[in-house]
């Protein structure tokens, strides 16, 4: 029986069982390496006789899952900005200067540190993924290409002194070594200095039914409560919380050491919120039912499809479609469009579907496309209007299946 990734006491049962996947951006190049990718159990699943934690039950080699990392937020304009935005912020609400020392865990291609650096010429990424850190050094970023721990803390701290910002977005919740992350927050930031994660948040994934945001390198789902009891712990003040419109509902939270930083509304609400709403009792029973309602509307939606002799591609290649193809099955799926040069030519991970320049829609002329990355739709409804004059149906799985005529 697995344990919990908190407190190490035993997992309760599974609540939610999506079949076998392979690692989710694990893209191959070659088809039948793809088809025969490694499959493993993904289960959701919570420490209820102790802290709640809500994680996966199958801990794989984190090395396997990162070291070579297709995903680059550079690709979207929104999460460009987004990521943009948070150097805004820090600049608006702390006192930075120009030696500040910023530094950004799960930095990947140094997107976010490209902005900090008009805020502050001290930063510093660190990513386990070797492909892009090296496409951040080139540019100029500095970054240490190894996995965050307390004792890398230690060596950051002993070369460049402690941090008085630290930055870490989509990497929090990508971690089993939860106690260990945390000691090395402890380690690294200054006593008045803060620390900003972003990770997908439960809340949202229940309210929007993202049942594919569940993959193994998403080893937690967290909610504010969960956070805050561990961060308590730690002798954090974690003082700040909101909910943001990116990705697929995006928890930013703030902590320091220090306690001056007062507990604002908006997180002793969400706090409330969770507690009224049974978040981790009801709420996510609900979602799990509700996941397998979803996974018959679609198989429905798409067999109709097929009997009709229409073509039915995708769009977007996210670790999002890993789990909803491997759960749903490939059905008459046999490209799919996204934009990441890096994607592009391989396949999606234990299938033999493509991942194809979305140039080629004018040309393949499919009769619906099935967005993957429903996430970005509003960019991505202007793209396939606008640049790929594409002029059928767009099935949107998530929060609820709908189609829309694009012509
Ligand atoms: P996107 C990633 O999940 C992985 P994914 C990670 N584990 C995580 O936690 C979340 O992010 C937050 C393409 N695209 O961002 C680019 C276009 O082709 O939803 C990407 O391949 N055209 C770190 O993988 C994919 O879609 C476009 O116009 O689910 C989107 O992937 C746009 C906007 C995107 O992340
Ligand atoms: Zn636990």
């Amino acid at each position: 029986m697995n344990k919990c990734f908190v407190c190490n006491k035993k997992l309760s049962e599974n609540i939610l069982d999506l079949g076998l996947s392979p690692i989710a951006n694990n893209l191959e190049s070659n088809i039948i390496q793809s088809q025969n990718a490694k499959k493993y159990p993904l289960n959701l699943s919570i420490c209820r006789s102790n802290c709640n934690h809500v994680q996966i039950s199958e801990i794989l080699d984190q090395k396997e899952i990162f070291n070579n990392y297709f995903y680059m937020p550079s690709v979207s304009k929104t999460l460009t900005n987004h990521l943009k935005e948070i150097s805004n912020d820090i600049k608006k609400k702390y006192k930075v200067n120009s030696n500040s020392f910023i530094v950004d865990i799960g930095s990947n291609d140094g997107t976010f540190l490209e902005s900090a650096s008009n805020i502050s010429k001290n930063i510093l990424g660190v990513d386990p993924a070797k492909n892009l850190s090296d496409i951040a050094n080139k540019k100029g970023i500095k970054t240490i290409n190894d996995f965050f721990s307390k004792k890398l803390a230690k060596e950051i701290k002993n070369k460049y002194g402690k941090a008085d910002f630290i930055i870490t977005t989509n990497t929090f919740a990508h971690t089993p070594k939860i106690n260990d992350f945390v000691e090395g927050l402890r380690e690294l930031i200054s006593d008045e200095g803060i620390i900003i994660i972003e990770i997908h948040y439960l809340g949202s994934m229940v309210e929007d039914n993202s049942f594919d945001t569940i993959y193994h390198e998403h080893f937690s789902y967290w909610s504010l409560n969960n956070l805050n009891n561990l961060f308590t712990r730690f002798g954090f003040n974690i003082f700040d919380a909101s909910v943001l419109p990116i990705h697929h509902g995006q928890l930013r939270v703030y902590l320091s050491k220090s306690k001056k930083f007062k507990k604002t509304k908006s997180f002793i609400e969400l706090l409330e919120k969770e507690e009224e709403e049974d978040l981790i009792g009801k709420k996510l029973e609900i979602f799990c039912e509700k996941t397998l309602n979803i996974k018959k509307n679609l198989l429905d939606l798409l067999e109709k499809i097929s009997k009709n002799n229409e073509k039915v591609y995708g769009y977007g290649a996210p670790a999002k479609a890993s789990t909803l193809i491997n759960f749903i099955g490939e059905n008459n799926l046999k490209y799919i469009y996204d934009k990441s040069s890096l994607k592009q030519g391989k396949y999606i991970p234990g299938t033999s579907i493509k991942i194809k320049n979305p140039s080629d829609i004018q040309y393949d002329k499919p009769d619906y496309i099935f967005l993957f990355a429903w996430n970005f739709s509003k960019e991505i409804i202007g793209d396939l209007k606008n640049n790929f004059s594409f002029k059928g149906k767009l099935i949107i799985p998530i929060p609820d299946i709908r189609i829309i005529d694009l012509d």
